[in-house]
C-alpha cells in the first residue's frame, strides 16, 4: 500500500474498543455463571481468535458485531476441544487462555501462526508448571505449539522477572481453580485490566504496590461490559495530530486506565498540546476525550516504571521522536523484541531507510530528531503497530512510502486507513 504527504488533519474520531478489554471480556465471560453483555466490542483478527478458541470449547458466543454476548457455563463449564485451538496472531489469547486450561479436567493443544510460534511461551510454562500442570512445547524450542494437560492447581506466590500482564494474567487465571490465595508480584506494574475486570465478575482479587493476589472463588458471574476505545490504537492519531502543522483532532471515549497511558504523560513531557475533556470515572476502565493540537516537541529520556504503561506505543513514540528536537533516548524496553516482531529492530532499521537518525541500544533506542525523513519501502513484518506507526510517518515525508503487509492492521484496527483518510480531508 503506498502512502503520500498530508497537510493537516482535523475532525473527530471514535477508535476501536481495547483490545486488552475486549479479550479479556470473553474470556472471563466465557468461565462465568450467566449472559456477558459486552459493548464496543474490538472485531480485530485477534479478539476474534478468543471468540473461536472460547466456541471450540462449547460456548455459545453471539457475536452481533457492535455488542458480544457470551453465554458462559461456570468456571468448570468448558468442555474438551475437538481440534488444536489456534490462536492467530495473539500473545494475549495464547497466554491468558493457558492459564485458564491449566486448570481444566482435560487436555488442550494451542497453537498460532508463525510469528506466534516464535514468541516466548516459557514465562508462562515455568509458573504454570509450579502450579501443577504439565505444558509442552511440541516443537521443544519453548514456543507454541504446547500441549497442556490440564489438572489441580497448586497455590504460589511467583515473582516475575518481567512487567507483563499476559504473565501476570495467565497466573492470575489459573489462580482462580487453586487450593488457596495465588499472588504474582513484578519489578513494575503492568497493565491491570485483568484485576478490575476479575473484580467485577466477583473474585476476591486485591493489588498491593507490583503485587496482585487471588483467592479462588465458588464461582464468576456475568457481566455488562463497556468497552473504552483502545489508547495503543488512539496513540497513532495523536502522534499524527501533535507532528502534521495545523492539525486539530479529537478523539473520543479512550480507555486512560493509568496502567496504560503512559503515552499521554511522555507527550506531555516532550511539549505536547492534549487536553482531556469529558472525562468517566467507570468504575470498570476510566476513560476520556481526548483533544490533540499540534505541537513543537523536544526530545526526553524514558526508561524504567513507565515503560509497561506504554510498551505497545513505544513504535510510535520512535516516529514522534524523529520529529522532536534533541535526543529521545528509550531504555529498559528488551521487552519490544519479543512482540509480534523484534519491534526494536524493526524500527531502527525502517526509520533509518527513511533517513532518520536512529541507533539500536541493547534495551531500546536513541533518536536524535531532526533528519527530514523521506519515503522508502516498509516491510511491516505483518506487524500491525509497526504499519501503523509507518501510515503516520509517511504523513511527514517526502515522497512516496510504501508499506508492505500493510492490511495487518486487521489485527487490532481494521477500519484504521479509513479513519486517517477521513481526517485528512
Ligand atoms: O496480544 P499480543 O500479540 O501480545 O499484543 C500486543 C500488541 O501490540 O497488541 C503485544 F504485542 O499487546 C500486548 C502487550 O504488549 C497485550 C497485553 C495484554 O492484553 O495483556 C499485554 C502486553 O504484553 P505483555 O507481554 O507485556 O504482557
Amino acid at each position: 500500500m503506498k502512502f503520500y504527504p498530508c497537510n493537516r488533519l482535523q475532525g473527530e474520531i471514535q477508535v476501536p474498543g481495547d483490545k486488552s478489554i475486549s479479550h479479556r471480556s470473553v474470556m472471563f465471560g466465557s468461565i462465568a455463571q450467566g449472559t456477558t453483555e459486552i459493548h464496543n466490542f474490538l472485531q480485530g483478527a485477534d479478539c476474534l481468535s478468543t471468540i473461536s478458541c472460547f466456541c471450540q470449547m462449547g460456548v455459545n458466543i453471539e457475536n452481533k458485531g457492535e455488542t458480544v454476548l457470551v453465554h458462559g457455563h461456570g468456571l468448570r463449564g468448558l468442555k474438551a476441544p475437538d481440534c488444536i485451538l489456534d490462536c492467530g496472531n495473539s500473545g494475549t489469547t495464547t497466554r491468558l487462555i493457558s492459564g485458564i486450561l491449566a486448570a481444566q479436567n482435560f487436555t488442550t493443544i494451542l497453537t498460532g501462526d508463525e510469528s506466534i510460534q516464535k514468541r516466548p511461551m516459557k514465562r508462562i510454562i515455568d509458573p504454570l508448571t509450579q502450579m501443577g500442570t504439565q505444558i509442552e512445547s511440541l516443537n521443544h524450542n519453548g514456543c507454541a505449539p504446547l500441549k497442556i494437560m490440564g489438572g489441580p492447581i497448586h497455590s504460589i506466590q511467583y515473582h516475575s522477572p518481567v512487567a507483563s500482564a499476559q504473565v501476570k494474567s495467565a497466573i492470575l487465571l489459573a489462580g482462580l481453580y487453586a487450593d488457596g490465595e495465588t499472588s504474582v508480584t513484578e519489578p513494575y506494574v503492568s497493565r491491570n485490566h485483568t484485576e478490575r475486570m476479575l473484580s467485577r465478575f466477583g473474585a476476591d482479587i486485591r493489588t498491593e504496590k507490583t503485587t496482585a493476589r487471588i483467592c479462588p472463588p465458588k464461582e464468576l458471574y456475568g457481566q455488562k461490559i463497556l468497552v473504552p476505545g483502545d489508547i495503543s490504537s488512539a496513540a497513532f492519531f495523536i502522534a499524527a495530530g501533535l507532528l502534521i502543522p495545523g492539525s486539530e483532532i479529537l478523539i473520543r471515549n479512550v480507555g486512560v486506565n493509568p496502567t496504560r497511558s503512559g503515552i499521554l504523560t511522555v507527550c506531555r513531557e516532550m511539549g505536547a498540546d492534549i487536553t482531556l475533556l469529558e472525562e468517566t470515572k467507570d468504575p470498570g476502565e476510566p476513560a476520556a476525550d481526548l483533544l490533540v493540537k499540534s505541537s513543537a516537541l523536544h526530545g526526553i529520556h524514558i526508561g524504567g516504571a513507565i515503560i509497561p504503561t506504554l510498551i505497545d506505543e513505544l513504535p510510535i513514540i520512535a516516529v514522534m521522536a524523529c520529529f522532536a528536537k534533541g535526543e529521545t533516548i528509550i531504555q529498559d524496553a528488551a521487552e519490544l523484541k519479543v512482540k509480534e516482531s523484534n519491534r526494536i529492530e524493526v524500527m531502527v532499521r525502517n526509520l533509518s531507510a527513511m533517513g532518520a537518525d536512529i541507533k539500536e541500544t541493547a534495551d531500546g533506542m536513541i533518536i536524535r530528531g531532526g533528519n527530514p525523513l523521506h519515503g522508502a519501502v516498509i516491510d511491516s513484518r505483518l506487524d500491525h503497530r509497526i504499519a501503523m506507526s509507518f501510515a503516520v510517518a509517511a504523513c511527514l515525508a517526502e515522497g512516496e512510502t510504501e508499506i508492505l503487509g500493510a492490511e495487518c492492521v486487521n489485527i487490532s484496527y481494521p477500519e484504521f486507513y479509513a479513519d486517517l483518510k477521513k481526517l485528512k480531508n
